[in-house]
């Protein structure tokens, strides 16, 4: 959704392919391909968009803004990520898995759905979210830490519209992209609980979905 929101935010054309984080050259989604070059990870790719077709979004930001969108962007993707997505979907509810399943293996055939989701799963939770840390806290501790980023996000965002001020950057993909899976999904936690609360979070996402995903919304 990041790489996507980037896509459209800078107004590159683009055409999803559905595929495996197993067939990844680095193992993970989102990888892209353009002009016989194989990009992984979304910050390589974003990168890269940005030396190959132009750095529209950020070109307007000073070095403390940039560090300050460095630093966001960790918050966002190496611990709201974790605590707030991933364990509350792979880990954290009977529900929640059993929606994050269907998303995920609900194309499978059923037999092979249902090994390849146990084995996934176990796989995320035991070396990923163990592995990275967040596993070993309580259920309340990870949530603790979940509602310390969104209201530094919140605060953050203030009454702008948009993270780093009036323009969008690239911060804004990341940021949407992470929050609109915690807010707009029917994964159900106290993280997403504190995250309705904070209105101004939630008026973020609907304006990023009226700007930029107009047909998901139509859709609903
Ligand atoms: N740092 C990577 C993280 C990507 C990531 O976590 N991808 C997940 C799906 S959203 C994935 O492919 N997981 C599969 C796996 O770990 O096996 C990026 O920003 O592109």
């Amino acid at each position: 959704m990041k790489v996507e929101t980037y896509l459209r935010m800078a107004k590159l054309p683009y055409k999803v392919v559905e595929t495996l984080p197993l067939k990844a050259p680095k193992g993970k989604l989102p990888y892209i391909e353009n002009e016989g070059q194989i990009i992984a990870d979304s910050r390589f790719i974003i990168e890269y968009l940005q030396t190959q077709y132009g750095d529209t979004l950020d070109k307007h930001l000073n070095s403390t803004e940039r560090a300050t969108m460095t630093a966001m962007q960790r918050l966002l993707e190496d611990s709201l990520y974790i605590g707030g997505a991933m364990y509350t979907r792979w880990q954290y509810s009977a529900e929640n898995w059993q929606e994050n399943k269907k998303a995920i293996f609900g194309g499978m055939p059923p037999i092979l759905r249902d090994i390849a989701a146990f084995v996934y799963r176990k796989m995320i939770i035991g070396k990923q979210i163990y592995g990275q840390g967040t596993g070993r806290h309580q259920a309340e501790e990870i949530f603790h830490l979940g509602r310390l980023d969104l209201d530094a996000l919140s605060i953050f965002l203030a009454d702008k519209p948009y993270f780093m001020g009036d323009k969008p950057s690239s911060l804004d993909a990341c940021a949407f992209g992470i929050l609109v899976n915690i807010i707009r999904v029917p994964i159900e936690s106290p993280v997403k609980e504190h995250a309705l609360s904070l209105t101004n979070l939630v008026s973020y996402c609907e304006r990023m979905m009226l700007t930029y995903y107009p047909e998901l919304l139509h859709a609903e």
